[in-house]
């Protein structure tokens, strides 16, 4: 990688003389993490600069772009890889660092790119990359590094900390690693982070304050304590009363792993956290309050823990409510049908917290629906590792309706109009018993 970001660096500084900048990024938390990196290294070599945010790049955003001054010189992180058929076709040149999937054949003189997917080395996340061209830079952006394992923990690399994640990591001076249990966030009291923990479900836990006053009185610990102030003794007892709390027995593997410590405007805090909370300021709308809050600008600890505490909210009852909406249950699949009761913003993370639970068995499909005015939102997760491939799965219910399906093989989604909520349900569960019966 080392050669191919050196070179890169080399085409940048070569090609942004007497030019500004422009940026555009993805709306995730590896995407805001990545443009705060950029940011902060143009700033640094004193170059003008302008930054966009979006949710992805369609047709308009490239007629958009590409029609910007020529003096600007177009830079894309987290996205790009799957348009650079469009940008080869213009005279502008345009620098592209990211990881999603690329065709090589496809790409062309005036388009530089940087993304493991070209030589097949390790994946990394976009802020990574975006940090080691930085780093390429100027040694002194070594400061950055906290920014690409925000991004990494952001796409959930983790749990598998590969050879330049290891770099990184030693970059970073201010980083504590600790291998404990995977509930959220590891620096809040427990009697709140257990409450409020959506890393899992934990039935009876999650949502219930007494639940969990009555567990940490059981185990004699201190409610005010949070997980990262346990002892050895303490946190193998918490693991195994979790563990051994109603519905599917829980793997170490699924409740255990990595957690990241450091510090955000002079506090403690846990990496997950902040992704969680740059995500959810981003998505609702806010994508400059999730960069500044990167940036640790003043002020926006206060602002983005607002949107925070009020999506987490959102959530929790969310997840409160899920016992009691209408389901339908398959074999082997679930449709949970949110209808007004779950917003539709939220219902992507409502299923994925809820296939991360021991409610169901492994390998199930769950299936969420939420309304958003005139339109459902549908979204599809499986229970653990499975290799059932969603995207089809929704393609195919929804072949005779009009819609269009996003997203990859684990975790799928699309739009449908309200009067197709009838016909989208007949047919996802007829695919669904007939893909068993297949199986
Ligand atoms: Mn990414």
């Amino acid at each position: 990688m080392r050669e191919e970001i050196k070179k890169f660096v080399g085409e940048f500084l070569q090609e942004i003389k007497n030019k500004n900048i422009r940026i555009v990024s993805h709306y995730d938390t590896d995407g805001i993490s990545s443009a705060t990196i950029l940011i902060k290294t143009m700033k640094r070599l004193n170059k003008k600069f302008s930054v966009r945010i979006v949710k992805g790049i369609d047709e308009n955003i490239i007629n958009e772009e590409l029609k910007r001054p020529e003096k600007e010189i177009l830079l894309f992180s987290d996205l790009g890889s799957s348009n650079v058929e469009d940008f080869s076709k213009t005279n502008s040149k345009v620098f592209i660092i990211d990881h999603h999937e690329i065709k090589k054949e496809n790409m062309g003189g005036n388009v530089f790119i940087l993304n493991p997917h070209l030589n097949k080395k390790e994946n990394l996340c976009s802020a990574a990359l975006c940090y080691l061209f930085s780093k390429e830079i100027s040694p002194f952006n070594k400061d950055l590094s906290k920014l690409a394992l925000l991004g990494m923990v952001g796409d959930r690399h983790e749990s598998e900390i590969t050879k330049s994640y290891y770099e990184i990591i030693k970059d970073c001076e201010d980083i504590e690693i600790k291998k404990s249990l995977l509930i959220f966030s590891a620096t809040r009291p427990l009697k709140r982070a257990l409450e409020y923990s959506t890393t899992f479900y934990i039935p009876g836990i999650t949502g219930f304050s007494e639940g969990v006053n009555e567990l940490l009185k059981e185990i004699g610990i201190q409610e005010n304590k949070s997980l990262h102030e346990l002892d050895e003794n303490e946190t193998s007892k918490l693991i195994t009363r979790i563990m051994l709390k109603k519905g599917r027995n829980f793997s170490e593997e699924e409740i255990l792993g990595n957690i990241f410590i450091t510090n955000f405007f002079n506090r403690k805090e846990d990496l997950r956290e902040i992704s969680v909370l740059v995500n959810a300021c981003s998505r609702l709308g806010f994508p400059d309050l999730a960069i500044s809050f990167c940036m640790e600008k003043e002020g926006f600890y206060e602002r983005a823990q607002e949107i925070y505490i009020k999506y987490r909210r959102e959530l929790i009852d969310s997840l409160k409510n899920f016992e009691r909406l209408e389901k339908i249950n398959g074999n082997g699949f679930v449709i949970l049908n949110g209808k007004e009761k779950i917003k539709d913003a939220i219902i992507g993370t409502v299923c994925s917290i809820i296939s991360s639970s021991n409610i169901y068995d492994k390998g199930t499909i769950l299936i969420g629906m939420a309304y958003n005015n005139d339109k459902i939102k549908i979204s599809a997760r499986v229970v653990g590792k499975s290799d059932k491939n969603l995207k089809q799965v929704l393609e195919k219910a929804v072949c005779n309706i009009k819609a269009d399906v996003g997203g990859h093989k684990e975790a799928a989604g699309c739009l449908i109009r309200k009067e197709d909520e009838k016909i989208f349900i007949e047919e996802i569960k007829k695919n669904l018993e007939i893909e068993l019966i297949k199986v």
